[in-house]
């Protein structure tokens, strides 16, 4: 990056603000009336903590592809609370003894470890439908929204990268089979949330495909460097236990490229996802700093 490009501004000096913003819309959105209050206090324990990265995108493409005044923040708040309902099911889900079997997330106990398997599976698939529940609700563009979240949800993109994760199918070899998982497993969320951002801002479609690129470009980068992380993080700042993609012999970037052609590539996504942006013009400029500083994350 050149001097006159620095950013001057942090990580947390651009998610922080999209993350108090996320916490009112959580509050409003996440827990439907009648809920058993244990299943409403695991479901509140699963969604606290994190980076908000997914729900900070949809907030910040809304922005960036809003032409006049701004988007509607019903529909805004609605799918950034979604986006990350589908993010926190996966990773319960991901966490159990049938799949990951970790016992921590976000710097506390999982879930099934905090309130039994049951109740773990359960607050899952009430996390995943109340997030269409969200966008059903969410007017005029509901079904257009509820498509692309059900898409980089369903059978062909996360769950298909999850069992592709666990060799549940097989897979191509390479850098190449990898990124594919990759693509399904990160970038299709990553992706649907700066779609539903580009949706909600009411954007002409060459902007949805800016951003669509942006997203899945920008997921690839965040996958890299969460292989990286799983190398060189401890317990401490992950906030989850390291060195498990070694232990469980996974593929990942690092060990098909080696430390520095992981962070090279991470490195080259993050510039190619900050150039698909250029439709945007300098509406694209928040975005584009948080992809370089996402490649240089600890956590
Ligand atoms: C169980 C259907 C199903 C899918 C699981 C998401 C996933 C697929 C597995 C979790 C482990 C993993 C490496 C996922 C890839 C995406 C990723 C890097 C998740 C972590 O996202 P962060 O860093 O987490 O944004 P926080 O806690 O900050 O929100």
């Amino acid at each position: 990056m050149t001097q006159e490009n620095t950013p001057t501004r942090s990580l947390d000096g651009l998610l922080k603000p999209c993350g108090r913003r996320f916490e009112v819309d959580l509050s409003r959105w996440l827990v439907e009336p009648s809920t058993p209050a244990a299943l409403a206090a695991a479901m509140r324990y699963c969604t606290e903590g994190g980076k908000r990265l997914r729900p900070s995108l949809v907030y910040l493409a809304a922005e960036a592809s809003c032409a006049a005044g701004r988007a509607p923040e019903e529909m805004v708040g609605r799918c950034a609370v979604a986006v990350e309902l589908i993010h926190c099911y996966s990773l319960v889900h991901d966490d159990l003894p049938a799949m990951d079997d970790d016992a921590l997330r976000r710097g506390r106990a999982t879930a099934h470890v905090k309130f039994g398997e049951a109740m773990a599976i359960l607050t899952g698939d009430a996390l995943l439908t109340r997030a269409f529940g969200l966008l059903g609700g969410a007017g005029l563009c509901a079904g257009r929204l509820v498509d692309e979240l059900a898409a980089a949800a369903g059978g062909a993109a996360l769950i298909a990268g999850q069992v592709a994760d666990m060799n549940l199918c097989p897979t191509a070899e390479g850098i190449e089979g990898l990124q594919d998982i990759h693509r399904r497993k990160t970038a299709s969320l990553i992706s649907a949330s700066t779609v539903l951002g580009a949706i909600c801002g009411g954007a002409a479609d060459t902007i949805v495909q800016a951003l669509r690129t942006y997203g899945q470009v920008l997921g690839l980068a965040f996958q890299v460097v969460d292989d990286i992380l799983d190398v060189t993080g401890s317990a401490g700042e992950l906030g989850k236990t390291p060195g498990k993609d070694s232990r469980q012999a996974k593929r990942t970037a690092v060990t098909e490229l080696g430390m520095e052609g992981a962070v090279e590539l991470a490195d080259s996504l993050a510039r190619q996802a900050a150039a698909a942006l250029a439709p945007l013009g300098a509406r694209g400029a928040d975005l584009a700093l948080l992809a370089d500083l996402l490649t240089r994350r600890t956590n």
